[in-house]
């Protein structure tokens, strides 16, 4: 697979966005009329798997755009890698990215030197990046798999947090805890954690916070309730006013969604949103552009089902008229 930028692709719904490079998780806006894809960029190599997630080994991020009808999707090259993030060791996955005061700002995790999973942010003038990064990660953020969610009234906020190599579970006592172990059985599942960016978008207003998920009696789900519980790859989005936290549900392969009227939660669980694809991951984001709204996922259907090359692809969501969303099942 060649890494050189490719022009003249034609854009199908259910169709990989590019194949002349592994993209995943995409974390999809809208920003200057054109939407703006902030995939992980996954490598063309053979690392074994594993719980730990070892075979994600990305090294840097590039950024997509497109139009809907357009045929082309432009990848505008490598706008982050590796060896310019002063606090990183290895293993750049999900990111995400916002627009405030004027700047874009590019959120992303890897591990530090020590091998523990933080999130750091990068910052740019253009959509496109290029994107530079803070000396240090965000202080007090942990975990994997930030989405960063700018409310109508300027506030932004951030969802990060997933399990087994995301090491969601080894935070469970406020420090780090090498040798913790998920919630299992009938203990509670843990939450999305949940923090108020400050105004500068730099930094946590406030620690960060754990948000449950409920089910339609305000029960917390447990740990073994795993089509419904939250496993990694949050994603916010408002729709009609209330807010909508959507996740991978990890071992059971769903994504899902849940609402609450608070963009901190709690959230009560609603439905499935896409079924599983091809590949143990799934990840998401959605946005709304000329009116329509769209899913943008992954799944590892161009490399054959081989779980750490996956191509981001695109399809229409819509809703019923109380709101729920109608089930995706992926092409
Ligand atoms: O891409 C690496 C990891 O795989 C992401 O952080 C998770 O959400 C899963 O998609």
């Amino acid at each position: 697979m060649s890494e050189q930028k490719e022009t003249g692709l034609k854009i199908t719904m259910n169709k990989p966005l590019v194949e002349h490079i592994y993209t995943a998780d995409p974390s999809a806006h809208v920003f200057n009329g054109r939407i703006y894809i902030y995939p992980s960029h996954d490598q063309d190599i053979d690392f074994p798997s594993d719980d730990e997630g070892n075979q994600y080994q990305m090294k840097d991020y590039h950024v997509l755009s497109m139009g809907i009808g357009d045929t082309e999707v432009t990848d505008h090259g490598v706008v982050l890698s590796l060896e310019d993030i002063p606090w990183a060791s290895k293993q750049l996955w999900a990111p995400d990215a916002a627009f405030k005061n004027g700047k874009y700002y590019f959120y992303f995790p890897a591990r530090d030197k020590e091998g523990i999973f933080r999130i750091g942010v990068a910052v740019g003038d253009r959509p496109e990046g290029p994107f530079i990064p803070q000396e240090s990660f965000i202080p007090g953020s942990y975990s994997i798999d930030p989405a960063v969610f700018v409310d109508d009234d300027g506030r932004a906020y951030m969802y990060f947090g997933g399990l087994w190599g995301g090491q969601l579970q080894n935070w469970q006592t406020g420090t780090f805890d090498k040798t913790a172990q998920p919630p299992a059985g009938d203990e509670l599942a843990l939450g999305v954690v949940v923090a108020e960016l400050s105004d500068d978008m730099l930094t946590f207003k406030a620690p960060a916070s754990e948000s449950k998920i409920l089910d339609d009696t305000g029960r917390a789900y447990s740990a073994k309730e795993e089509g419904q519980r939250f496993f990694e790859g949050p994603w916010m989005h408002k729709y009609n006013g209330l807010y909508y936290l959507s996740y991978s549900t990890g071992t059971t392969h769903y994504l899902v969604y849940a609402t609450s009227e608070s963009p901190m939660g709690p959230f009560t669980y609603r439905g499935r949103i896409l079924e599983p694809v091809l590949g143990w991951t799934t990840h998401h984001s959605i946005v709304e552009f000329e009116g329509k709204w769209y899913l943008f996922y992954h799944d590892a259907s161009l490399s054959g089902g081989v779980d750490c090359k996956r191509s981001v692809k695109y399809a229409e969501l819509t809703y019923a008229e109380d709101g729920s969303i109608h089930l995706v099942k992926p092409e």
